[in-house]
Parts: structure tokens; C-alpha cells; sequence
């Protein structure tokens, strides 16, 4: 008896997922570049996490600190004449907040038609999902497998399409390649029923963009580390890849891993740290299975138009550079721009949500190594951003399940604007 309860409880002590009790996340605005570095360096001290993707001084910056770093941080700010706001008082309280799936009685995963898009999902409900919505809109959608994680899990996606023609453009989708950017797959999702559906319902122009381009999508890149944030930890952000053992931390930033400036600014090289580059670029078999799979379609003759990294939070439109905030505008910034401006135009008339739009590394901070650098500057995608969906900071990453509809229904407003924009210019 006594066997089986230190068994259960040593199952539970192991099994057990991470907590944030008296975790705060705190807005601090720093003052100058040398206060912004001071921030980064005590991120690269792990003392505090840096949360937000907004990073220039004069901008607010949000830090995670825990119960027992707390007083040391605020007092540091203190010190160098930093003022700070709670922007969450416990973090663990808003993770309790949140709403997962409930599994029909019986344990099954719900049938597309009863599929919850205003609730969050597991990998294996977002795997069903992609089966689903093959099976049941087989005139516009297929299946396709990307490549397999890090820990052996099937990454797949879905193409939406209407007819085999080799010259249309692509239109390249991908979510959750953060791992506790929860809003990213479920958006990604929501974008794609939208527009089937109001494909088949003959709503304009979603007909034109649906006849225009193709569409490929990928709701959940990350797996791996997506799997994680549901069993062990909700605000694990990299891989769960294990390639540099003798330094004892998992995982690297797959958006520091793309082959593009690889290992610049803005991309650590130390593995403890939440924007390690990788040892190598494209060691992450994740980024390598999207470099591989959009190479192979630029090689056979099609153009990719367009390429999206959904990530989260800050309400941001992102075009390239990200590697260099001193490096000249891209050649199409004046219709990238134009392109991100109707966009959030048309996504701030839905519910009134406010996006600014910008240059990566002009906006927030130098980004060396990140998808949509890669995206323009080898695959020669026209269109290629980073959109940093909901909020601002009230939740961050932890966005409530009731923000996911009208995240969801402005974020297509915006894309379809955007897609829009691109069939014309
Ligand atoms: O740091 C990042 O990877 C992104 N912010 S996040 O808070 N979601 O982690 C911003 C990346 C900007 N990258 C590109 N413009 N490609
Ligand atoms: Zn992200």
C-alpha cells in the first residue's frame, strides 16, 4: 500500500505541470538603450523572462518576474529610476482561467461540424481537425504532411484550392511556431474554416482570392514544444530539441533558426537562453520541414506570393527586415506596407482592435535569423510578414478562450483585405 501511494506520488511530482503562483508580469518603460540593455541582460540571467515583443526604449517592456525574484528586480528598477505597472498579478491565476476542449462524453474528439473554435485545442484535436476538414470539404481542401518533430510527430497542414493550375500564386500560412502563442493555431484554424466556407458560399472576394491563389496552411508548426505547454509547462516558447546536451537545456527559438543572417542580432548563441539560434541554421527539423517543402514548390515553377508567421502578442504588422534595423527598406516595402495598412485597416473595423505596422527591427527590436527575412530575402515571397496577434499585454500570452472568435473573425477581416491587396499588385 505504502508502495503505491510514494508511487502515486512521485507519478504526480514527475508528471506534475509547471506553476506560476505569485508570478507578476510587470510593464517597465526604460529610458534609454542602456536601460533596454540592462533589461536583456538580466532576461539573459534568467532572473526575469521578457514576455512582449516590443522592445525599443521608450516603449513599455513586460517581464515575468517570480515570487522570488521580485523584490531584487523591483528594487534594481528602483535604483535606476525605472518605473514599473502590474500588468498581472499572479500569473497562475489567469493560467486557471483558461478554457480547454471538453471531449464529447465517451472521450472521443468532437466531429468537424461540433468542432469548438471558441475554446483551445490539443495537438491531437488540431491533428483531427486537419483530417476533418479534408474529409468534409474535399473540393477545396487537402491534406498534405509537412515532416515529422523533433520527437517523432506527424506535422501536417492543409491546401486550400480549386483547381490544379500550376501558375497560381501560393499564399503560405503558419501557426504556433512559439509554442505558448495558443492564439496563433487557434486563429490560423479559424482563418482557414472562414474561408472555405465562404468560398463555397460564393461571398466575394473570397471567391476571387480563392481562385487566385492557393493556399497552403500549417496551424501548428511547433509541435513538439506545443505538446509540452498543454503536459509540463503552458509558457514554454522554443523546440524540445536536445542538441547541445553538455549545456543541460532543451530547445531552440525556431524563429531564430531560419537560413537567412542566421546568428546575427537578436539570436543568442547560449542554448539556456528563450531566443537560442540552434547550433547550426535549420537545426531544428521543424524549420527545416517548411524551408524544404516551400523550396521544393519555388523549384518546380511556382511563385509564393505571400508568406504569414502568426505569432503572438502586441498588435503588430510586420514586414521585413528583421535582422537590421540600419539595413534599407526592401525593395517592395512600398506595397508591403500599403499591403500591411489595408490589412489592419480592415482589421480594426470589425471590433476596433488597433494594429500598428512597420519593418521588424524598425519597430520592435533586431531579429537575426527569423521566418519572414528568410521568406523575402531566399523565397522571394512579395508578401512576407509576421503578425503578432492579441492582446497588448492584459493576458499575453495567456488570452482568454473568449477573445478567440473576435481575434479570429478580425484577424480574416485583415487577411482578406491583405489577400486582396496582393491578387492586385
Ligand atoms: O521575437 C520573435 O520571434 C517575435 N516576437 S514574439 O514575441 N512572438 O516572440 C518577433 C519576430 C519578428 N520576426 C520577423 N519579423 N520575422
Ligand atoms: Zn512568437
Amino acid at each position: 500500500m505504502r508502495v503505491i501511494l510514494l508511487l502515486a506520488i512521485v507519478i504526480a511530482v514527475v508528471s506534475a505541470v509547471k506553476r506560476y503562483d505569485g508570478y507578476k508580469v510587470l510593464r517597465v518603460t526604460p529610458n534609454d538603450e542602456s536601460d533596454l540593455a540592462w533589461l536583456k541582460n538580466l532576461e539573459f540571467q534568467s532572473r526575469v523572462e521578457i514576455w512582449n515583443s516590443l522592445r525599443r526604449f521608450n516603449h513599455p517592456v513586460d517581464i515575468m518576474v517570480s515570487p522570488e525574484t521580485e523584490g531584487l528586480v523591483t528594487g534594481f528598477l528602483a535604483g535606476r529610476g525605472m518605473d514599473y505597472t502590474v500588468m498581472i498579478d499572479d500569473v497562475q491565476a489567469k493560467l486557471d482561467g483558461q478554457t480547454l476542449a471538453k471531449p464529447p462524453s465517451g472521450g472521443q474528439i468532437a466531429a468537424l461540424g461540433d468542432f469548438q473554435y471558441d475554446v483551445y485545442h490539443t495537438y491531437d484535436e488540431i491533428k483531427q481537425w486537419i483530417d476533418d476538414m479534408a474529409a468534409e470539404h474535399s473540393t477545396v481542401v487537402t491534406k498534405f504532411p509537412l515532416t515529422t518533430s523533433y520527437e517523432s510527430r506527424e506535422i501536417n497542414g492543409i491546401i486550400l484550392s480549386t483547381g490544379a493550375d500550376p501558375k497560381k500564386p501560393i499564399v503560405w500560412f503558419e501557426g504556433g511556431i512559439h509554442a505558448r502563442e495558443w492564439i496563433s493555431p487557434a486563429t490560423v484554424m479559424f482563418i482557414s474554416k472562414s474561408l472555405v466556407e465562404d468560398y463555397k458560399s460564393g461571398v466575394q472576394p473570397v471567391v476571387d482570392i480563392l481562385n487566385g491563389f492557393d493556399i497552403h496552411i500549417v496551424p501548428s508548426l511547433n509541435v513538439d514544444g506545443f505538446v509540452y505547454t498543454h503536459t509540463d509547462d503552458r509558457l514554454w516558447r522554443k523546440t524540445r530539441s536536445d542538441l547541445m546536451p553538455n549545456f543541460g537545456c532543451i530547445g531552440a527559438d525556431p524563429n531564430r533558426n531560419w537560413p537567412y543572417e542566421w546568428g546575427g542580432s537578436g539570436a543568442s548563441p547560449w542554448p539556456c537562453t528563450n531566443t537560442f539560434r540552434g547550433p547550426n541554421p535549420l537545426s531544428e527539423v521543424e524549420i527545416k520541414g517548411v524551408v524544404d517543402y516551400l523550396t521544393g514548390l519555388k523549384n518546380s515553377g511556382r511563385q509564393i506570393k505571400m508568406f504569414i508567421d502568426w505569432h503572438s502578442y502586441s498588435q503588430l504588422w510586420l514586414a521585413p527586415w528583421s535582422f537590421s534595423s540600419t539595413e534599407p527598406y526592401p525593395p517592395d516595402y512600398f506595397d508591403q506596407d500599403n499591403l500591411a495598412g489595408a490589412a489592419i485597416t480592415a482589421l480594426e473595423s470589425k471590433h476596433g482592435t488597433k494594429y500598428r505596422k512597420g519593418a521588424s527591427a524598425r519597430l520592435l527590436y533586431e531579429a537575426a535569423g527569423a521566418s519572414c527575412d528568410w521568406a523575402y530575402g531566399t523565397l522571394g515571397a512579395k508578401y512576407s510578414y509576421v503578425v503578432e496577434l492579441r492582446d497588448t499585454g492584459n493576458y499575453g500570452f495567456v488570452l482568454p478562450a473568449e477573445q478567440i472568435i473576435p481575434t479570429g473573425e478580425e484577424s480574416y477581416e485583415g487577411i482578406v483585405a491583405g489577400l486582396e491587396y496582393a491578387l492586385n499588385n
